[in-house]
């Protein structure tokens, strides 16, 4: 009785009693669009500056993060704080009757440092920038002045100006954020400033509005996107594919796509309200960052800005030094407790930064940027289990992300004849809801990928394990 008991434990808990069977076949031949250089961005808040030396040539842990996360990135620097940002150089007048209208926090004064020390930190970066300016007090010629410095200041670093931020919020339609808006834009555009937009929370039906009225003007159409808000939000929610907004991006598509305009991300991120503790900073994150990466990326979407950094109040306090006795686990608990859960890096000047579990899917996805879609029939076997193919340089990339909370896979990967091995490296963490000893192997270093051989029908077997990810490079045969 008891072995019989121990042969049905252990056959339920070895992978292939639970294991789904997936199969997805390339077609290496047929090579699709272009995925983006600066698939992977990242966005803060306008009330980031307000610690010159945060955004810095000088703060050289964050320059090498971002630098590791995408060598072409882009910052979107905007949020609800760009609403009750103030330019300092700004000397006319300010209803000062609408700034009990734009939230509890007080305005925020924005100086020209801060951005002469952004210019040093985008330089030193290679990033480009994306620059909110204010619409809801209402005063397109700050705007217009405040644009104008960050252009000059920050020079070919200026991607576009956006002006507001989630209009949709505070303007009752489409017709009133154009009415309002378009004061900025008029002045902006006659200074020779790039712009895009509209930057709304959700409402797909304002943007193609907006790229229907204003597209020619923009160097590209943006919206933002979170999964809910905090405190909803669960591992199960997250890992679900929202195929809601990905149908709403589709529309997106067919009206960006004729008319050769870039879609992004502007903000985006799994939970608003700062995230929610145990999802968003969890290894759960990277499989949905990753999967929700590619997954625009396949349908053309030119970059997703990951929204995150210091907690406002902390920041704006700055009340605390740097601790040299800390312990590391102290170090690290402390970084994580002043940023935002959702933000894919942890950190501030005194303490220093520290890539969450987020940072690592985005790394697996950005591996992509700059090689062609492939098309690719997937079966996913039944499981939570998605596949991702491109082509760089006659080169076959993979991702398989699975996840599903309790059933591994062993996907086949076929359509790889004349194809030789290639390289297996695994996205990893000893569990969905682990915070830390997330495995990013190959890609980032510390652990190598292993070889992995193509049969003569051109397929190859992959087991992967329940909440983890997969990412394959294939060559030709000699
Ligand atoms: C978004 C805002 C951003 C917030 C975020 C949040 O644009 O400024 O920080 O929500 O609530 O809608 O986390």
């Amino acid at each position: 009785l008891v072995s019989s008991f121990a042969r049905m434990a252990e056959a339920a808990s070895s992978p292939s009693a639970a294991s789904a069977q997936a199969t997805f076949t390339l077609q290496p031949g047929q090579p699709g669009r272009a995925i983006s250089e600066t698939l992977t961005g990242l966005s803060y808040e306008t009330l980031q500056l307000s610690n010159p030396a945060f955004f810095s040539a000088d703060n050289h842990a964050l320059v090498t993060l971002f630098q590791r996360l995408n060598p072409r990135g882009v910052l979107r620097i905007g949020g609800n704080t760009s609403d009750y940002t103030v330019w300092s150089e700004y000397r006319g007048a300010l209803p000062t009757e609408k700034f009990g209208k734009i939230g509890p926090q007080h305005v925020f004064m924005l100086h020209p440092q801060s951005l002469h020390n952004l210019a040093g930190f985008l330089r030193a970066t290679g990033w480009k920038l994306v620059f909110g300016v204010n619409l809801k007090i209402g005063v397109p010629e700050m705007g217009l002045q405040l644009a104008r410095a960050v252009q000059e200041i920050v020079g070919d670093h200026l991607m576009a100006v956006q002006i507001g931020n989630e209009a949709n919020d505070f303007e009752k339609d489409y017709a009133a954020f154009d009415h309002a808006w378009m004061p900025y834009a008029k002045v902006i555009r006659a200074a020779g400033i790039p712009i895009a937009g509209p930057d709304t929370g959700a409402n797909t039906d304002w943007v193609i509005d907006y790229a229907k009225r204003h597209g020619a003007e923009n160097v590209f159409l943006s919206r933002h996107y979170y999964r809910d808000g905090a405190p909803n939000g669960s591992i199960p929610n997250l890992l679900a594919t929202d195929t809601d907004f990905l149908a709403e991006v589709e529309q997106i598509m067919r009206v960006a796509d004729p008319a050769h305009l870039p879609f992004r991300l502007s903000e985006a991120n799994s939970y608003y309200s700062g995230g929610r503790d145990g999802v968003s900073n969890a290894f759960a994150s990277a499989l949905w960052g990753a999967d929700f990466s590619l997954a625009l990326a396949q349908r053309g979407v030119a970059g997703i800005n990951f929204h995150g950094g210091t907690l406002q109040s902390v920041e704006a306090s700055l009340g605390h030094g740097a601790d040299t006795s800390a312990t590391s686990a102290d170090l690290s608990a402390r970084r994580d407790a002043v940023t935002s859960r959702y933000s894919a890096i942890a950190g501030d000047v005194a303490l220093g930064f520290q890539p969450r579990p987020l940072f690592y899917g985005l790394r697996l996805a950005q591996q992509f940027a700059g090689a062609q879609t492939l098309p690719g029939s997937f079966d996913s076997g039944g499981a939570n289990v998605t596949a991702y193919g491109a082509l760089r340089d006659g080169k076959v990339q993979v991702a398989l992300i699975n996840k599903d909370a309790a059933r591994h896979a062993t996907v086949t990967v076929g359509g790889l004849r004349g194809f030789a091995g290639g390289q297996l490296m695994r996205l990893s963490a000893p569990s969905l809801d682990s915070r830390h000893d997330i495995v990013l192997e190959g890609i980032d270093g510390a652990v190598a990928g292993r070889a992995i051989g193509v049969d003569a029908q051109g397929s190859c077997q992959v087991a992967l394990p329940r909440g983890s990810a997969a990412y394959l490079t294939f060559d030709r045969s000699a």
